[in-house]
């Protein structure tokens, strides 16, 4: 092999006609349920993917840090266990977690390919600078896409570790969790294995700091979906009309982020004729963090068609990585 850092190929699964036609056709769909909602993933754009990170950096945002730690003790076991020819990863971001799982890799020599599907091309792109020039041995392909729709369109090159961590799980509203993990196991060969984030039942305010904490990042976080619909769908609605609102829901286990309106306010895009009108304390979901027991894992990945091999949490049980195999 030559020296110097191989060149990170960035492949688009949608053009961006479609993301805004997909946008616009659920952003429209979400603003007429009851409750409304936003779809979250329209949180990373670039800022939006910013303020994601400054989120991990947070003293009350345990996720991360929690997920981090059982990594840097399970990478080299999982990569022994598995011995994986690419990783691919949904939702990755700024793949940063992704790098303990490539410094044990390395250490085995052979090829292996990074495989990341991400919404956003900014993020992508970073990670994929930032990958080429640490693990020159590495080859990667990030895909432009969405991780609900385009799993089937990633090519397989070998044994495959999939990855799904930071609890993006918990996004996914529970009725569609199982259906979700079908898909995954879909896209899978009998030797594969995916390794999932998933962040575990707490104190609730240990929650409700976590998701409204006290910089107000998590805020500004969850204002900017405004920010990015906005600007994609030709409005120019009034952030200081919303306020960040962060709850738990001890019936269904989740932690829910809203934006609550504070004045009355009409709440318009052009581009997909929605003119709503909103009374003051109405409220609009942006997100739902679904947070799991041992026995909820178990059912989504048992009826996904998964077997559970490992079960690792940091020392404070906040937070679980399970490896799951074809079952
Ligand atoms: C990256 C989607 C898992 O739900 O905890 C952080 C996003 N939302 N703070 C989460 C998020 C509010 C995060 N996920």
């Amino acid at each position: 092999m030559g020296s110097g850092a191989r060149e990170a190929r960035i492949v688009r699964l949608r053009e961006d006609a479609e993301f805004v036609e997909t946008m616009a056709r659920e952003v429209a769909a979400g603003l007429e349920t009851s409750p409304r909602t936003i779809p979250s993933k329209y949180f990373y754009d670039a800022h939006g993917s910013v303020l994601f990170d400054q989120i991990t950096e947070l003293p009350e945002y345990y996720l991360a840090r929690a997920e981090t730690a059982i990594l840097e003790q399970v990478a080299p076991v999982l990569v022994a266990e598995i011995d994986p020819a690419e990783i691919v990863e949904l939702g990755a971001g700024f793949s940063r977690k992704t790098r303990l799982l490539l410094d044990t890799l390395e250490a085995r020599g052979g090829p292996r390919r990074f495989v990341p599907l991400d919404v956003s091309r900014e993020a992508l792109e970073a990670a994929g600078d930032a990958l080429a020039a640490d693990y020159p041995w590495l080859s990667f392909e990030g895909f432009i896409g969405d991780f609900e729709r385009d799993l089937a369109r990633l090519p397989r090159h070998g044994r495959r570790l999939v990855l799904f961590l930071g609890s993006t799980i918990g996004n996914l509203h529970p009725d569609d969790r199982i259906g979700f993990c079908r898909a995954i196991r879909a896209s899978m060969a009998p030797d594969d294995a995916l390794l999932v984030g998933m962040d575990l039942v707490k104190d609730p305010r240990r929650l409700e700091a976590a998701y409204d904490d006290a910089a107000g990042v998590t805020a500004a976080f969850n204002l900017n979906v405004l920010r990015v619909l906005n600007r994609a769908l030709d409005g120019d609605n009034d952030l200081e009309a919303f306020d960040h609102v962060a709850r738990w829901d001890p019936q269904r286990e989740w932690m829910e982020m809203n934006l609550r309106v504070n004045r009355p306010t009409r709440l318009a895009f052009r581009r997909i004729h929605v003119d709503v009108e909103l009374a003051a304390g109405e409220e609009i979901r942006t997100e739902l963090s679904c947070k799991f027991t041992r026995a909820s894992a178990e059912r989504a990945l048992t009826g996904g068609g998964f077997r559970i091999a490992r079960w690792d949490t940091d020392p404070a049980g906040d937070f679980v990585l399970v490896l799951a195999r074809p079952a």
